[in-house]
């Protein structure tokens, strides 16, 4: 066992938490499972198991089209989640929250909605160089498609963005700056606040991918005065196939609709269509119900736990993997901001991230290895790929020990 300090929040209770994790109980090869890839998705509790089942088992309807029961029932648990999105984000409105499929949906929604009435040739779109894909492609899309500009903002050697660059890039032909809260390949924190401010006195618009960030903190979008703020239902510990996408009402009400379809009409015929008002202007077609209901137990589970105390545990344990992997001859960690969030990406010398992965999961450890959806991240660090380790409040300090016993074998195989 490391001697390395372990500090636990008072009141919070792991090994309790851990007992609604019922994927976490298993073994993999004949060890226990220790789950350290959280960025890619977070595992589900019962609550949210419990959610879904009890939709298909018992209120099982299409939504907001039946007088029945049934679809009363399911309508009102679907819309419920809306509620709780809102309060999730602080949001003003209810209406400012649309559901999609994830963050990529989100971005792919503002990019080709909002992009379509607003973005001429030689306008500008400002990115950063921690974007996951997601907040690179649709606005190159964009931009290929309208005969804009991407912009780049720059970062140093510990992946923090360099504000003082981005500051240069913003000018008159800024329309947009479309930035991620917290890296999936390095853990950054970005200061989204003043990301969004600079922004604003530029006059740009403002999208914060929120993937990574919605888990781990408290987020106030009205306090960072973001146009537009995604995430994705599956990182939040709740399904895959549903995410939110927050917008300021006024924005919403002037960007068309994304796709048509059921739902989003007010009226039909073959001359013209009329949309429906906000939210349902952007929501074609029958959603992913289950998904919303679970994603609204999801946010439920979380808020039991406290994103304050979640966010407070969590660092612990990075410092103590910071530490513990710092002890390893031949590791480097890449990705060491002053502000972090759960994720451990590292490289070993002369070994192979995908090796290291192979022979972690051999003991029963679970990481991401590859360049995480994030490959300019990967080029700015002169490295094809690392191993990333990324943490959720369910993980365990032992589990970290876990971790470097695992990698101390790598070298041992690899050696
Ligand atoms: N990152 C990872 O392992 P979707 O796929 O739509 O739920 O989320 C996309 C996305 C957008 N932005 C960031 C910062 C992300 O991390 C992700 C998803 C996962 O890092 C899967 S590639």
């Amino acid at each position: 066992m490391s001697t390395l300090t372990r500090v636990v929040p008072a009141g919070f209770d792991v090994e309790r938490i851990r007992e609604d994790f019922p994927v976490l109980k298993q073994s993999i090869h004949g060890k226990p499972l220790v789950y350290l890839d959280s960025a890619a998705t977070a595992q589900k509790p019962n609550a949210v198991i419990d959610a879904i089942r009890r939709f298909h088992e018992v209120d099982c309807a299409n939504i907001h089209r039946g007088v029945h029961e049934l679809s009363q029932r399911s309508t009102a648990a679907y819309e419920e989640t809306r509620a709780k999105a809102k309060k999730f984000l602080n949001a003003r409105t209810k209406n400012e929250l649309i559901f999609v499929r994830g963050a990529t949906e989100g971005i792919n929604l503002v990019a080709s909605s909002w992009g379509r009435g607003n973005v001429k040739p030689g306008d500008e779109i400002v990115i950063s160089a921690l974007e996951h894909h997601s907040n690179i492609v649709p606005w190159q899309m964009l931009c290929e498609d309208k005969g804009a500009k991407l912009r780049v903002i720059p970062m140093n050697d510990r992946g923090e963005l360099l504000l003082e660059e981005y500051e240069k890039l913003l000018g008159p032909r800024t329309r947009m700056v479309a930035v991620t809260h917290v890296s999936n390949a390095l853990g950054t924190i970005n200061p989204v606040g003043r990301i969004v401010e600079m922004a604003h006195r530029a006059g740009a618009l403002t999208l914060i991918d929120g993937a990574q960030a919605a888990p781990h903190m408290k987020i106030d979008v009205q306090a960072l005065d973001a146009d537009f703020y995604t995430f994705s239902g599956h990182k939040v510990f709740g399904p895959t196939g549903i995410g939110i996408l927050y917008g300021k009402t006024r924005l919403l009400n002037a960007m068309p609709p994304y796709q048509g379809g059921g739902d989003m009409i007010k009226t039909v015929t073959f001359e013209k269509t009329t949309y429906a008002d906000l939210p349902y202007k952007f929501e074609a077609g029958t959603p992913n119900i289950a998904g919303g209901i679970g994603l609204g137990a999801a946010l439920d589970y979380v808020n039991s736990i406290g994103l304050d105390t979640i966010a407070a545990y969590e660092h612990e344990l990075l410092v103590y993997g910071t530490e513990a992997l710092g002890e390893i001859p031949g590791l480097r960690i890449v990705g060491t901001a002053k502000e972090k969030a759960a994720v451990l990406s590292f490289v070993i010398d002369g070994i192979h991230p995908h090796d290291i992965g192979t022979v972690l999961d051999r003991q029963g450890i679970a990481v991401r290895t590859g360049h995480h959806c994030a490959q300019p991240v990967m080029d700015r660090f002169r490295v094809p790929a690392t191993t990333r380790a990324s943490l959720a409040f369910y993980n365990t300090f032992a589990e970290i020990d876990a971790l470097t016993a695992g990698l101390q074998k790598v070298k041992e195989i690899f050696s």
